[in-house]
């Protein structure tokens, strides 16, 4: 019998000094030599939150990850993957966000939903969407705390999925965001591709969620914010502006400052 256990301590307390001291360290699986599975790098995600949250920080809602066909083939990761917001991650739409926070920041486009009312997590089949009350363009800061953003799925869903700053702009009714046309401006760098590319529809992101957070017992709050996953390929996000369209939602803007 294998009596060895997975230090989800020590192994979220790594994760919290390379987050805190600004210094990449090496996948969680290849330092280990019995292997993390998704319940126990779930436990590790919970224990690295709860840190955040011993310091102060609270949560103010989720994301998903690998939603896109272009991110699973960015990462070569191809399950959606779910990780949670804390208001220090926070950047109010056009304003300034200070680069040497992060490790090797990305930046990538999103759809952000608005949770009004509390979702209850015993009943997978429950109508998640009518609990949303507002959807907006937003964009997303990730940041692995891995060396060179290389990662297994247990390693990045361990590492609160490189969750690391977001934005959101205006708040609109809700309303069908399928098959809108997407654009991120990164100084020279362009990506473009639609809201199509995040589960054909990105309202199926509300319900992969659902499903996760029920057998997870991930809580989704009145108020909570709800980042469906990238639409596009992240880009560096250097010096200057980032800026994403999304028809018919608009414009939302951030600043990295070197
Ligand atoms: C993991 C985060 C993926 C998305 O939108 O697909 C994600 C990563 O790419 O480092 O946030
Ligand atoms: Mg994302």
């Amino acid at each position: 019998m294998n009596t060895k256990t997975i230090d989800v301590t020590a192994l979220s307390a790594r994760l919290d000094e390379a987050q805190r001291t600004v210094t990449d360290t090496t996948s969680l699986a290849a330092s280990h030599d019995i292997g993390i599975g998704v319940d126990d790098a779930y436990r590790i995600q919970n224990a690295l939150i709860d840190r955040r949250l011993a310091r102060g920080e609270s949560l103010v809602g989720v994301k998903l990850g690998f939603t896109s066909r272009a991110k699973m083939a960015q990462m070569g990761v191809s399950e959606v993957i779910v990780g949670r917001l804390t208001d220090t991650m926070r950047i109010p739409d056009g304003g300034n966000v200070d680069l040497s926070r992060f490790i090797h920041p990305k930046i990538e486009p999103e759809i952000a939903y608005r949770l009004a009312r509390d979702v209850d997590l015993d009943d997978p089949m429950g109508d998640i969407e009518s609990c949303v009350d507002a959807v907006a363009p937003a964009m997303e800061i990730i940041d692995s705390r891995y060396r060179d953003f290389r990662f297994t799925y247990t390693d990045v869903v361990a590492d609160n999925t490189s969750a690391a700053g977001y934005v959101i702009g205006p708040w609109l009714e809700p309303q069908d965001v399928a098959n809108r046309a997407v654009r991120l401006d990164v100084g020279a760098e362009t990506v473009t591709g639609s809201t199509a590319a995040i589960l054909g529809n990105p309202v199926r992101a509300l319900h992969a969620l659902l499903d996760i957070s029920c057998r997870r017992r991930i809580p989704l709050r009145a108020g909570e914010v709800i980042l469906a996953g990238a639409a596009t390929a992240a880009i560096p996000f250097t010096a200057g502006t980032a800026q994403c369209d999304i028809a018919g939602l608009g414009r939302v803007t951030v600043k990295g400052i070197a």
